[in-house]
């Protein structure tokens, strides 16, 4: 307000506050949460100072202040200016910072070297960039990749999906979350989650995912790997034998012979099959039965929901995350606070006592939360 800024103009880093207040403006609009935080936590942290930081050394022995923080507060003081501000007041090079933006998988910093480089348009990418494989994927699939899936076509591919994965093991049960669970009628992706009764590890279900993405590729319904199981962590100690991933990114497409799902008698609504078929976001989440109801809560979202949720738990002693809800380590208490036998004490866990894993309605009954439907989770 008023009161900051005039506070701020008397302060002797009031310059390095502008700059690092517009940034965080800038990363706020390009919906960058973690740094909007980071930037908001140095704006802080400045304000209190009496002198003014002008060395990365000085800037990072301040709370709060990351390295590279230190180094981008050091570069204002010094410089005066930053290079990637500029884009802010720069709206045809703001566009083509958007446009590489939506590439799949492609950062702010990789989007604002490619800007250094010279690079202005797709086909600049396309035709000059040294691209990984994924980033050529986002490029080549642009338009697909930013276009919303309409609800009736995520029916109909999971349900070849489903159709699949029963012919492998009928035991296996497959769940859309996501947008699309909350009853959303477009999704940007579709997040299948996979489970199986008995499970308690997700490695149990690295076979079958395996057999099932071999078999949808075979069949043309898988056309890409974005992020496999076997993920090759380069600066991991132990590269080749790391654990696989619970998680398997990729696109998908309809097959031709594929069952629409049945026309609704709006025929302007009903989803049409396009000449060239489109790229789908797809991910695959194995979910061990044991986690399945707090794998379920984080995989329906959204992002605001889960986290008003963990913030609730954290309120009570507790803290949720994707595999359960767990009575936290320094707060044994709390115990009395929900006056609940521990279900299962595991002192080699991070998380504390596992409170509740599989059953989603427990896991908000035992916070004290009144259960919401997916259909009322937008936030
Ligand atoms: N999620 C989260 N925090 C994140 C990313 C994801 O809590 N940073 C959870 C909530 C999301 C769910 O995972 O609802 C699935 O992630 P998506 O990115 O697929 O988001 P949605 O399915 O909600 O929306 P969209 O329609 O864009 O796919
Ligand atoms: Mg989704
Ligand atoms: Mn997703």
């Amino acid at each position: 307000g008023t009161k900051e800024k005039t506070a701020d103009a008397a302060n002797p880093n009031a310059r390095t506050i502008e700059v690092l207040q517009k940034m965080c403006d800038y990363y706020d609009r390009v919906n960058d949460h973690w740094r909007t935080t980071a930037y908001r936590r140095a704006i802080t942290t400045l304000r209190r100072q009496t002198l003014k930081i002008t060395t990365e050394e000085d800037a990072y022995r301040l709370p709060g202040i990351g390295r590279r923080l230190a180094a981008k507060i050091a570069e204002i003081a010094t410089t005066d200016k930053l290079r990637r501000l500029e884009y802010a007041h720069d709206e045809p090079l703001d566009h083509v910072l958007q446009t590489f933006l939506n590439i799949y998988g492609v950062g702010l910093g990789r989007a604002n070297r490619w800007i250094a480089q010279g690079f202005r348009t797709l086909d600049d990418l396309r035709e000059r960039a040294n691209l990984t494989p994924n980033q050529r994927i986002g490029v080549d699939h642009y338009e697909d990749l930013n276009t919303r899936i309409p609800r009736a076509e995520v029916t109909a591919l999971f349900e070849y999906v489903r159709r699949e994965a029963s012919a492998l093991d009928p035991a296996v049960e497959l769940l859309v979350g996501g947008s699309y669970r909350r009853g959303a009628n477009s999704s940007g992706d579709m997040d299948v989650i996979v489970t199986r009764k008995g499970t308690t590890s997700p490695t149990e279900l690295v076979p079958f995912l395996e057999q099932l993405v071999e078999v949808l590729a075979r069949k043309g319904f898988l056309v890409a790997t974005l992020a496999g199981l076997h993920r090759h962590h380069q600066h991991h100690r132990s590269a080749s034998r790391s654990e696989p991933s619970s998680k398997w990114h990729g696109c998908c497409v309809l097959p031709p012979d594929a069952p629409l799902p049945e026309q609704p008698p709006d025929a302007a609504a009903a989803p049409q099959r396009a000449q060239k078929p489109v790229w789908r976001r797809i991910d695959f989440l194995l979910v061990p039965e044991s986690e399945y109801g707090a794998a379920l809560i984080y995989f329906t979202g959204n992002d605001m929901f889960n986290r008003s949720m963990r913030l609730l738990a954290a309120k009570k002693g507790m803290r949720l995350n994707q595999r359960g809800l767990f009575l936290r380590r320094s707060d044994r208490r709390a115990g009395a606070k929900t006056g609940l036998p521990v279900a299962t004490a595991n002192p080699a866990a991070t998380e504390g006592e596992l409170l509740e894993g599989r059953d989603e309605k427990r896991i908000f009954e035992i916070l004290g939360v009144k259960w919401r439907e997916p259909e009322e989770r937008w936030c």
